[in-house]
C-alpha cells in the first residue's frame, strides 16, 4: 500500500516505535525519517529486519551509548565521570617489642622496605623509643605483601616482631 500525501494520510500521525507498521507506507516512512533525522538507508535496514524476524537492526552510536533518544532523535549531553581513581593508600607500621634484636629490625627495614642503612637505623630507633613507627605508605596489595614478608621473616627467625597496616 502507498498512502496518500498529506493531510489525508492516516499514517501521518506522530511516529511510533518500532517502524514495522509502516513497511509498506513510503510516504509515512519518509516523513518519519525526516522527523527522526535519519537517512533512507536506516528505513531500508528496518524493512529488511521486518522481513527477517529475529534479525536485529543496529542502533545508532548515540542510541547505543545512551546519548540519544531513538524516538525523537534528540541527543543528550551527559557528564562522564573521570575514569582514573587514586588507589587507597595504607601505612605499614612496625611495633616495638622487648625481644627482637635491633639488628634484625634494621635488616628487615633494608630488605623489605628498601631503606638505606641510615634510614633503617633511624626508623628502628624511633619504634624502639616510641613503640610504633611508619615504614612506608603503599596501595593495598603492596602494603599487604610487605606485612606478610615481615611477619614471615620474623616467624622463621623466631622473633615476636609485629607489623601491621592501617588505612591512611
Ligand atoms: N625493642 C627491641 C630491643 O630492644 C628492638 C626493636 C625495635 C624491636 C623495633 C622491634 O619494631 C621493633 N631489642
Amino acid at each position: 500500500m502507498v498512502c496518500n500525501p498529506r493531510p489525508s494520510c492516516a499514517h501521518d500521525a506522530v511516529p511510533t516505535w518500532p517502524l514495522t507498521a509502516r513497511k509498506n507506507c513510503l510516504h509515512n516512512g519518509l516523513t518519519m525519517l525526516r522527523r527522526l533525522n535519519r537517512s533512507p538507508a536506516f528505513l531500508n535496514d528496518t524493512l529488511q529486519a521486518d522481513n527477517h524476524p529475529g534479525r536485529r537492526v543496529r542502533a545508532s552510536r548515540a542510541d547505543r551509548e545512551g546519548g540519544g533518544d531513538s524516538k525523537t532523535g534528540a541527543s543528550t549531553i551527559t557528564k562522564t565521570k573521570p575514569r582514573t581513581q587514586r588507589p587507597n593508600l595504607y601505612r605499614v607500621l612496625l611495633l616495638n617489642d622487648d625481644y627482637t634484636p635491633m639488628e634484625f629490625v634494621v635488616l628487615v627495614l633494608q630488605d623489605v622496605f628498601n631503606k638505606s642503612r641510615e634510614d633503617a637505623m633511624r626508623i628502628m630507633l624511633h619504634v624502639h623509643t616510641k613503640g610504633v613507627g611508619e615504614c612506608g605508605i603503599y596501595p593495598y596489595e603492596v602494603a599487604e605483601t610487605k606485612v606478610t614478608r615481615v611477619m614471615d621473616t620474623a616467624r622463621k627467625n623466631q622473633h615476636p616482631l609485629q607489623c601491621v597496616m592501617e588505612k591512611k
